[in-house]
């Protein structure tokens, strides 16, 4: 063989290594996402996508799936907790079956405002929440923002816990829900998220409960439109990865795709406060009867049982529910 046919010969070589070194390394991770296009988490984990891309050198790379099409929030939690997708933005309510420890953020009234929510998921209760939820299989690298949850409805203004009383109420997928419209007087309907626009128009249910992003995202306001400012949950989200995708990455790898889930939260929170303020306008200008709740604390006291209920049951909760009412 010839020096020159030997050199290339092992060019070849080489650049086989390297190639089977970079195919070995190089994951694409599919991802779930339950919102429309322009929604803020949208944009958000579009911004991940290329942000994991960019950080990691193309090791790891993330193809989103939006709008649902890969299937309801609870079984995209549970394919990601066993692999079948890596990636997802979920809300912490239907991972909160799951995990009890992410699940006391779905009782009501558990946070004051969205600063309570933030300054507690950013401490020690946060922690404490990314363990249990880590027990299942589920990495929480980054906190979404979801605003505050109302009731709405097709029939009348919600104005106490009485008006509550007999109408059919799509929850989410979570006891605490269902307990908590029981609480009320109210027929509690868990249903998938793709579901209530048509349930609502054709009456199977009467009303649900949402921020201002999804109640206009999803038409819902075309179909209940009268909605009350009960903000009784103010429930986060968070980017979860799947435990052994995670784990399998480099440690540089594990800090650019942590990296690039916190920037996109930066991003996340940024869109939805200008979201929350013009998904508002925009169903006001469609007319929909909007009232502010004279007296909250009425439906605080309605909604306490289901805090009594839950920590009866889940005693060894008691001290996390504590440290976040404890929250400055
Ligand atoms: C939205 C959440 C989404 C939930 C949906 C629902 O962002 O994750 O699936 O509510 O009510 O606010 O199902």
């Amino acid at each position: 063989m010839n020096y020159l046919k030997k050199a290339a010969l092992s060019i070849a070589a080489t650049a086989f290594v390297a190639g089977l070194s970079v195919s070995a390394q190089a994951v694409e991770w599919r991802g779930w996402n339950i919102h429309k296009p322009d929604y803020p988490n949208t944009v958000a984990m579009d911004k991940f996508a290329e942000l994991v891309d960019a950080k990691t050198g193309g090791n790891v790379t993330v193809k989103m799936f939006h709008s649902g099409v890969l299937g309801s929030q609870p079984d995209a939690i549970e394919q990601v907790r066993i692999g079948g997708l890596a990636i997802g933005n979920f809300n912490l309510g239907p991972i909160g079956p799951m995990a009890a420890e992410a699940n006391v953020v779905s009782l009501p009234f558990i946070f004051k405002d969205m600063g309570h929510m933030h300054r507690a998921l950013d401490g020690e209760a946060g922690d404490k929440i990314s363990a249990g939820m880590a027990k299942i299989g589920l990495i929480a690298l980054a906190w979404y923002d979801s605003g505050a949850r109302s009731f709405y409805n097709s029939k009348k203004p919600i104005m106490e816990p009485a008006d509550v009383k007999g109408l059919k109420v799509r929850v989410m997928n979570n006891d605490l829900y269902s307990g908590m419209i029981a609480a009320l007087g109210g027929n509690p309907s868990p249903m998938a998220f793709s579901e209530v626009y048509q349930s609502l128009k054709t009456g199977v249910v009467d009303g649900a409960e949402n921020n201002w992003p999804s109640y206009e995202s999803t038409g819902h306001f075309e179909v209940a439109g009268y909605y009350s400012l009960s903000q009784h949950l103010i429930i986060p989200e968070c980017v979860c990865v799947n435990a052994k995708a995670y784990n399998d990455l480099s440690a540089a790898d594990q800090k650019a795709v942590k990296d690039a889930a916190r920037e996109s939260a930066v991003l996340q929170r940024e869109l939805w406060e200008k979201r929350a303020i013009s998904s508002r306008e925009k169903v006001m200008k469609a007319g929909v009867k909007f009232n502010e709740i004279p007296n909250k604390d009425a439906f605080m006291s309605a909604m306490e049982p289901v805090h009594e209920k839950y920590l009866a049951a889940n005693p060894d909760l008691v001290p996390l529910v504590n440290l976040i009412k404890n929250t400055k």
